[in-house]
């Protein structure tokens, strides 16, 4: 697969796949304005759904909660392998952000319940060289973030969202909410957690987007 050493099994490629590819090569979307979170809430080139788009690789994972788990792992001082109950039992948090699409929809004020990544980091204990996240999803999707990112304040494993289970299409049972990147780092279905001290590029990483993807700083794509 394309320079990945991933060995899950991905689905076929969809049309809206190959057409994402073409969008990083050609710079598709791109204005070249810049504006801070602070001073503006809308990031450049973007435009507000009132409805909330489904975007993955074409296959909902047959994954149900009384077959979950979650792996942490990696370079952490106490490594976790979660069942729902588990997961289910830890501290909750609640956040309502908003979701910034790279395909340029943006969707305000989503309610998101679960764990907060920082409560999450606290338990594994990350070691001192560690710096990178590495998520892996029931579907074989894969993304990575740097540590700071995926710790951010309102950053959290969510398992439901307006207050109902997240729906199967939505990455439920359970899906990382990274509000201030690209959604396409809030990997849905999310199956494992590994902390590194390297960084892995992931799906999107090695097919021509942004190694980061600041919406703010319209890091669409790579060079
Ligand atoms: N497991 C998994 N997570 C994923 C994806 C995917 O294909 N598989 N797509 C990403 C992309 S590109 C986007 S824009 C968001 C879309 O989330 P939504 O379908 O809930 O809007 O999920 C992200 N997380
Ligand atoms: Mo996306």
């Amino acid at each position: 697969m394309t320079g990945s050493d991933d060995t899950s099994p991905l689905p076929p490629d969809t049309k809206l796949t190959r057409t994402k590819q073409t969008w990083a090569r050609q710079g598709k979307f791109l204005t070249g304005r810049h504006a801070r979170p602070d001073s503006e809430r809308l990031p450049p080139g973007q435009h507000i759904v009132k409805d909330w788009p489904v975007l993955d690789l074409g296959v909902v994972p047959s994954i149900t909660r009384d077959h979950w788990r979650l792996d942490v792992g990696g370079a952490v001082e106490h490594p976790i392998s979660w069942n729902w109950m588990e997961f289910e039992a830890q501290p909750q948090t609640q956040e309502v952000s908003d979701i910034h699409c790279v395909t340029t929809w943006s969707r305000y004020d989503n309610q998101w319940q679960g764990l907060a990544t920082r409560d999450l980091l606290a338990k594994v204990m990350p070691s001192d060289d560690a710096a990178f996240v590495i998520l892996t999803s029931y579907d074989g999707y894969t993304t990575n973030l740097p540590l700071e990112d995926f710790a951010a304040e309102d950053a959290m494993i969510a398992h439901s969202w307006q207050g109902q289970p997240l729906p199967a299409e939505h990455g439920g049972p359970a899906r990382l909410v990274v509000p201030h990147l690209y959604f396409w780092k809030s990997a849905k279905w999310l199956q494992k957690i590994e902390i590194a001290t390297r960084d892995h590029p992931g799906f999107w990483e090695v097919r021509g987007y942004h190694n980061r993807g600041d919406p703010w700083a319209e890091q669409r794509y790579s060079e």
